[in-house]
């Protein structure tokens, strides 16, 4: 029997498994808007931007696999490029659906064309255009099937007069599959692997995000290897928690002395599913082991010495009955001591008293930390919040963490709360942004009202681009164009029929957050934070590099301070030293 493009559309995202898909509306997507109307069984979030929608597609797929999300015809889905990067970076099985302009009038600079191919081609595994009915009709299967196997962005380009079409007769299967199998590396590789661990003393585990269905297994290697485990910021909720005896801690700009200390110390290190990017906290001259079920991204950030292809868990498993019990635990013990250190220095940042309208963002993430449920999902946003987030929010029950952390983009903790909100109704959600971020898609607190989603927006109010405002300082820039004025943000949300709160003093972040928390619907708490919060290098005051590159009014390089300056821009060494 014919069939509607639209409508097969509908059908194979159904079968599928999409719930629900956000976009705003339009010319070509019209035809795709009604047939989801009719079909009654996908659930239309209408967003306010794009890229929101993109964001809060990444979550859905983050959280249950898949994800989708539509744009219109030239520029209502040039919006969904941000986010797209964001998931396809990300791993994030995501179908986004470009809609265009009709079929004959394509390849000649028409109004609101694109070339949806080369468009989407660096930020998507598969993009396909569907120039014929019967093409979209094979299409769709296979976009989705890609999304899900490659994990991550399938685009279809589909012109408007294509989804009106029938198609009579389809060749593709009607469903989608998740094909998963066991993948450990091969036997003669596996007992290698467990020669070298056997044969070494000091092992050190870091862990990724690769590492999400493994927890278990990563504790037992800890514990049999007497192992510390590090971990990446993808990785640290499931390990950084005060009951697991073995973690020390994150390593990379946002780490610890103990993270970094321990890799560098270890005689083996083994990466376990992560792409950790910042090679310059990477030792150099111990044995590396990277395992990853993507074995394309073995040995590309380290001097790598073994390098195998396995699923986490499944290589794991099959590890652990060929490894010796260590008996000393001594590397443990002392870099547990120094992760103790570290934690003291964290909780000494907390107390650190605060002025009106400046209190410290460490206690207000200390805060969080305490008052969040057991099982919170926590988005955040690039900028300060996410160091914040990665020294204070701790792993507890059955916590999930997560961000731009590939991509680093602004912006992103907001919309993926919307997508977190939606598909773990069950679950509490807490977005940390910041006042730069949420500024730029503002717009879309409205799609949270709307839909009554009861996430928590904090915003970390320091009225000013304050990563940046450090960066430009750390590097010898006076810091330019780096403050803001704000909306009065409790108003603005207020306006948009959100329960608001303004937190201007220290003794009041504890007991708004509980009320808001407490709320049964959208919230949004207004923090007024300290604009100087300092996350790195710990050692530098931030009044010291401020007072240099202002009071002088030009750039003079000395003293202590030219001297930071002058190593952490060429080789970050000092940095190094100062964890
Ligand atoms: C879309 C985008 N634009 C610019 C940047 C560069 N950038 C990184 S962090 C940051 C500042 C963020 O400011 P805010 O959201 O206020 O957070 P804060 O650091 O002040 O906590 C900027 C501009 C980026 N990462 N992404
Ligand atoms: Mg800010």
């Amino acid at each position: 029997m014919a069939k509607k493009v639209a409508d097969l559309l509908v059908e194979n995202l159904v079968n599928a498994g999409v719930k629900r898909l956000y976009a705003v509306t339009g010319d070509s997507l019209n035809p795709i808007n009604d047939a989801v109307r009719r079909d009654g069984r996908l659930e239309w979030i209408h967003v306010r931007h794009e890229e929101a929608g993109a964001y809060a597609a990444s979550m859905d797929a983050e959280l249950d696999g898949i994800g989708c999300c539509m744009g219109s015809s030239g520029p209502g889905h040039v919006h969904l490029i941000n986010g797209l990067y964001d998931a396809n970076r990300s791993g994030n099985p995501v179908i986004a659906v470009a809609t265009t302009i009709n079929s004959d009038k394509l390849g000649m600079d028409n109004f609101q064309e694109t070339n949806i191919v080369k468009l989407f081609d660096d930020c998507s595994k598969y993009c396909v255009m569907a120039n014929t009915p019967q093409q979209a009709a094979n299409a769709f299967q296979s976009a989705i099937q890609h999304a899900i196997q490659d994990r991550g962005v399938a685009v279809v380009g589909l012109p408007g007069d294509v989804s009106e079409s029938e198609v009579e007769h389809i060749t593709t299967a009607d469903k989608n599959f998740y094909a998963s199998s066991i993948l450990v590396p091969g036997k003669e590789e596996m007992k290698q692997l467990a020669e070298v661990i056997n044969s070494n003393k000091k092992v050190m585990l870091f862990c990724g995000h690769g590492c999400k269905e493994a927890q278990k297994e990563v504790m037992q290697l800890s514990e049999k290897l007497n192992a510390p485990m590090g971990y990446s910021f993808r990785g640290k909720i499931f390990f950084d928690n005060t009951s697991n005896p073995y973690a020390v801690g994150l390593n990379g700009l946002l780490g610890s002395q103990s993270g970094f200390k321990a890799m560098q110390e270890a005689e083996v290190l083994i990466l376990l599913g992560t792409d950790f990017p910042y090679t310059d906290f990477l030792p150099e001259d111990n044995t590396i082991v990277q395992i990853d079920d993507k074995p394309e991204r073995i040995g590309r950030r380290a001097k790598v010495d073994y390098g195998y292809a396995g699923k986490i868990k499944d290589t794991l498993e099959a590890l652990l009955p060929m490894l010796d019990k260590k008996t000393d635990d001594g590397f443990l013990k002392d870099m547990r001591k120094l992760h103790a250190e570290q934690e003291e220095k964290y909780a000494s940042y907390i107390e650190a008293k605060s002025k009106e309208n400046n209190i410290h963002p460490e206690f207000v993430a200390s805060v969080i930390d305490e008052v969040a449920s057991d099982d919170a999902i926590f988005t955040v946003d690039t900028g300060m919040s996410a160091v914040w987030a990665a020294r204070y929010i701790k792993g507890k029950r059955n916590r999930y963490l997560t961000g731009s952390f590939n991509h680093g983009s602004m912006a992103n903790a907001m919309p993926m709360a919307i997508g977190a909100g939606l598909s773990r109704p069950d679950r509490q959600i807490i977005a940390l942004c910041g006042d730069g971020g949420i500024s730029m898609l503002l717009g879309d607190l409205m799609t949270i009202s709307q839909y009554k989603i009861p996430v928590k927006i904090i915003v970390f109010n320091n009225r000013a681009l304050g990563m940046v405002k450090l960066e430009m300082l750390v590097a010898g820039y006076p810091d330019w164009q780096t403050d803001m004025k704000n909306p009065d943000f409790v108003k603005v949300a207020e306006a948009m029929d959100i329960k608001a709160w303004n937190v201007e003093a220290c003794q009041n972040v504890k007991s708004v957050l509980q009320e808001a928390f407490a709320h049964d619907g959208p919230a949004l708490i207004n923090i007024f934070t300290d604009p100087d919060a300092l996350a790195m290098p710990p050692k530098v005051s931030f009044d010291h590099v401020k007072g240099f590159a202002t009071s002088m009014g030009k750039l003079m390089l000395n003293g202590q301070v030219a001297e930071v300056i002058d190593t952490a821009k060429s080789n970050m060494k000092y940095l190094k030293e100062l964890f």
